[in-house]
């Protein structure tokens, strides 16, 4: 056996390279989709050379990957933190996604790493969603005592799971034997479990929110699912298309132009709905099936400042200047400068609420209700950063502090 050190680094890479070969073995499109967005990519640096790698390099995008993950109580977040912690990443934004269209009760933030050779190194991120129990316009007095009983009575995540972590992260790594045991207990955590579902109860939550039922509904939690990033999304859209794979409707985000790519552009596909066992009412197992994952693809430009992300919010793309000097110029988006004193993009690294909530919609099986007379329960970046209890960090912060370090 090996004693060599595993850095958190290094652990971060296996982890996603883990969680990758998981998903690719429960949802066999994911596999198709990553085989698609390769040949993109490679299409891509034939045509376009040196300039195909502006927004990362070749070996970055080619294993780059999102994930995204639900659950259900305070606890079960501050769990989640240590784990990813353990793997160089750390909370970055609040997302409230009940002031989405549709509303999704929930709020979230997203792990990823922070400093830029990090993110060079491995860029894994995971959009991670906590659900608002208490919130009156989804779930009423009744609804919520019986989550939060169902919840507290569940465990996620193993406590040697969590002390490996803590380990970890206390060390920037850790032993090779150890680092094996915590990558296989950190993965089994996020597989579909085989364990049956009780009808009736995920039924009820359904009826309120399908994301509720994912959260709520059963006894663990799995990776939704698991995006690889492209260099052309409008390729990679048609190319999909072409092999029968029926996509959402359009691409979420920014509309192509020619002008520099901003922030993030996303599309997806509704993987097929999975076989799972279920337990009835009168305590029978029988076969059925729940389609709660999908297929998501991605591509990534600059990040917008503030100034700029509000004229992109308010105006849309159209508003926007075409060139990189323009947008430098203006403060509308970051950029740093190499020793020749060109300009060099500073990728966006994080989400969009809106392409957020369509991506949950896209994946929803019903509307679900909501009652609007309610009042929403109050969360924000703040109460969030309780909960983890570490640093929730603020986006334009580490932007902001890289293109000053990089001038
Ligand atoms: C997360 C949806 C957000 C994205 O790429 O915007 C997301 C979820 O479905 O749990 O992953
Ligand atoms: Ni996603």
């Amino acid at each position: 056996m090996s004693h060599e050190f595993v850095s958190s680094t290094e652990l971060r890479s296996r982890f996603a390279r883990d969680l990758s070969e998981l998903y690719g073995s429960e949802v066999p499109a994911y596999a198709q989709l990553v085989e698609v967005s390769e040949a993109v990519n490679a299409a891509v640096l034939a045509r376009s050379g040196e300039d195909a790698e502006r927004l990362g390099s070749i070996v970055r995008v080619t294993s780059e990957r999102h994930g995204a993950i639900r659950v259900g109580t305070p606890d079960e977040l501050a769990q989640v933190a240590r784990i990813f912690g353990a793997c160089g990443m750390q909370p970055v934004g609040f997302y409230d996604l009940r002031e989405a269209t549709p509303a999704i009760p929930v709020v979230s933030t997203a792990f990823r790493p922070l400093d830029r050779t990090d993110l060079a190194d491995n860029p894994f991120r995971v959009f991670t969603s906590l659900l608002v129990v208490d919130d009156r316009r989804f779930f009423d007095a009744r609804l919520e005592a019986d989550l939060r009983e169902f919840l507290g009575a569940r465990t996620l995540f193993p406590e040697e799971l969590l002390e490996l972590a803590d380990k970890a992260e206390a060390n920037a790594g850790m032993p090779d034997d150890e680092a094996e045991r915590f990558l296989e207990l950190a993965t089994a955590a996020f597989a579909l479990s085989p364990e049956p579902v009780d009808r009736d109860w995920y039924d009820r939550l359904e009826a309120v929110s399908s994301v509720a039922a994912d959260i709520g509904g059963v006894a663990s939690t799995h990776i939704n699912h698991l995006t690889p990033r492209v260099l052309d999304i409008d390729d990679l859209y048609a190319r999909m298309t072409e092999r029968g794979i029926e996509m959402i409707d359009r691409i979420q985000g920014p509309p192509r132009t020619d002008k520099p790519e901003i922030l993030l552009r996303q599309t997806s596909f509704r993987a097929l709905a999975e076989p799972r066992t279920f337990r009835d009412s009168d305590g029978s197992l029988s076969s059925g099936a729940l389609r709660v994952r999908f297929g998501e693809v991605e591509a990534r430009g600059v990040a917008l400042t503030p100034k700029g992300r509000e004229l992109y919010d308010t105006h849309g793309i159209d508003a926007f200047p075409g060139t990189e000097a323009e947008l430098d110029g203006a403060d509308l988006a970051y950029y740093t400068r190499n020793a020749e004193g060109s300009l060099l993009p500073i990728v966006y690294e994080d989400f969009l609420p809106r392409s957020a909530a369509g991506i949950f919609a896209s994946n929803l099986t019903s509307d679900g209700s909501l009652d609007d007379s309610q009042q929403g329960s109050a969360r924000d970046a703040r109460w969030l950063q309780g909960v983890l209890g570490r640093e929730l960090h603020d986006p334009y912060v580490l932007y902001d502090a890289e293109r000053t370090a990089g001038r």
